[in-house]
């Protein structure tokens, strides 16, 4: 059985390769011509924990192409990006797919979405394209939406053992798919209707981001009270049916500032998850304006940030709040310097710690990379013109910090406000 996956970004690439390593003959399309010839060349176009040895299992039974061939599977996990001015999804992509598939498309053949859209699009924008090629979905072909649950930085370890939701435009299509993805999911696969399935992903999404943006607003009424928020919510997570998240600068990555707003797109409700996006969104406004207030008695300030990948220990920085933090820092005129010894590329020059600190005013934490826990604040120290350091994250030893010299503030903690 052969089996064309249609995108070879983050999710595409493992699943296709995991596909590989199950015994498919696996063809992995991609517009990307240079990404398509550096995996024909046996080089991976990102990194991820175990992805290297997964691409070298699967070499034999995976090549990369930039056109769409026949096949017994096609599998569309192409981006979905949210249009910025009218939040709604875009999506160009998984259409433009949909059209690249239908004149292949043979009896008996699957398709299937992973990509992360609003409720309707399997059904109301997918199948209808796919039909162009006048055969009829659910009887002579298949279709169902499986949408992905991987967490970056575990995406391999979570795309095998997490339980995941299949969702067929009728029966015989979500079962279909359940086989196939039973090849190398160990974790349970449920079944249910399409839309269902998209609405399923996206609440998972809704939930944790309207919980973080709870917390980040319970942290500045914290402030308020002259308490530590991270005390307090260890102490309530000690009842058995609380589990408050984390506060820190804002939400980025691809899913989780996006996905509320394929949510609400088309309803007249949605104010909570809109506020929650909002409180999210404008976290680095706060940061900004607890460094500002620090830093007012300093003449050109400079601060050197620490991590700018949306999150700790990946190289991604799509969506990071570190960005916003930068430009509203820059606007207020003071200097920026950035420091991330784990992301690649970035809007801004990455610096070598040295250069990064070297005459700064203050080191804001933004992301909770592990690297930065173990990092000797001593001779960081010296090189500063100020010894401030800013945590959004609370991940620093900060009585470390704090005999090395330097004053501390953490986001949350009003004992030091
Ligand atoms: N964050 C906080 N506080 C927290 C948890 C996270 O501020 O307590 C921030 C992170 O720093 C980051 C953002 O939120 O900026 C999102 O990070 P994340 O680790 O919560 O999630 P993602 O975006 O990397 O991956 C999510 C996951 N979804 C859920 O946990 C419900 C993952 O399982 C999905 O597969 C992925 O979205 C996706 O592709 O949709």
């Amino acid at each position: 059985m052969k089996i064309s996956v249609l995108g070879l970004g983050y999710i595409g690439l493992p699943t296709a390769l995991l596909f590989a390593s199950a015994g498919y003959d696996v063809i992995g399309v991609d517009i990307d011509s240079e990404k398509v010839n550096m995996l024909n060349q046996g080089m991976l176009p990102f990194q991820e924990p175990g992805l290297d040895e997964l691409f070298e299992k699967a070499q034999k039974k995976f090549r990369a192409t930039t056109k769409v061939e026949p096949s017994d599977v096609f599998l569309i996990a192409v981006p979905t990006p949210a249009d910025s001015h009218t939040k709604t999804a875009d999506l160009i992509y998984v259409r433009s797919a949909a059209e690249m598939i239908y004149p292949h498309l043979k009896e008996g053949d699957l398709v299937i979405l992973e990509s992360t859209v609003p409720p309707l699009t399997t059904e109301k924008l997918v199948v209808p394209i796919l039909e162009k090629s006048r055969l009829k979905a659910g009887y002579d072909f298949y279709v169902a939406h499986c949408p992905e649950r991987a967490i970056p930085g575990k995406t391999i370890y979570e795309m095998v053992h997490n339980d995941r939701v299949v969702g067929g435009i009728n029966k015989k299509s979500a079962e279909l798919t359940k086989r196939l993805y039973r090849s190398f999911v160990k974790g349970k696969l449920y079944i249910t209707d399409a839309t269902t399935a998209e609405f399923v992903k996206l609440i998972e999404n809704t939930y944790r981001d309207v919980n973080i943006a709870l917390v980040n607003e319970l942290a500045q009424i914290a402030e308020e009270y002259h308490i530590n928020i991270w005390e307090a919510i260890e102490l309530a997570n000690k009842h058995p049916r609380v589990h408050l998240h984390k506060p820190g600068p804002g939400v980025g990555g691809h899913c989780i500032s996006i996905d509320p707003w394929f949510v609400i797109q088309n309803s007249s409700n949605g104010k909570l998850i809109a506020m929650a996006r909002y409180t999210n969104d404008t976290m680095p406004n706060y940061v900004v304006k607890k460094v500002k207030k620090i830093l007012k008695d300093i003449k050109y300030p400079t601060i050197t940030i620490f991590g700018v990948a949306y999150k700790g220990n990946v190289d991604d920085t799509r969506e990071t709040p570190a960005l916003r933090i930068i430009k509203l820092a820059e606007n207020e005129g003071i200097n920026i310097r950035v420091y991330d010894p784990v992301v690649k590329d970035f809007e801004y020059p990455l610096l070598d710690l040295e250069d990064a600190v070297k005459d700064s005013d203050c080191i804001v934490v933004v992301t909770d990379h592990e690297i930065f826990k173990y990092l000797d604040p001593e001779p960081v120290g010296k090189l500063m013109r100020n010894k401030i350091v800013v945590d959004t994250r609370n991940i620093l030893n900060h009585d470390k910090w704090k005999k090395a010299g330097f004053k501390v503030k953490v986001l949350g903690n009003g004992k030091e406000v």
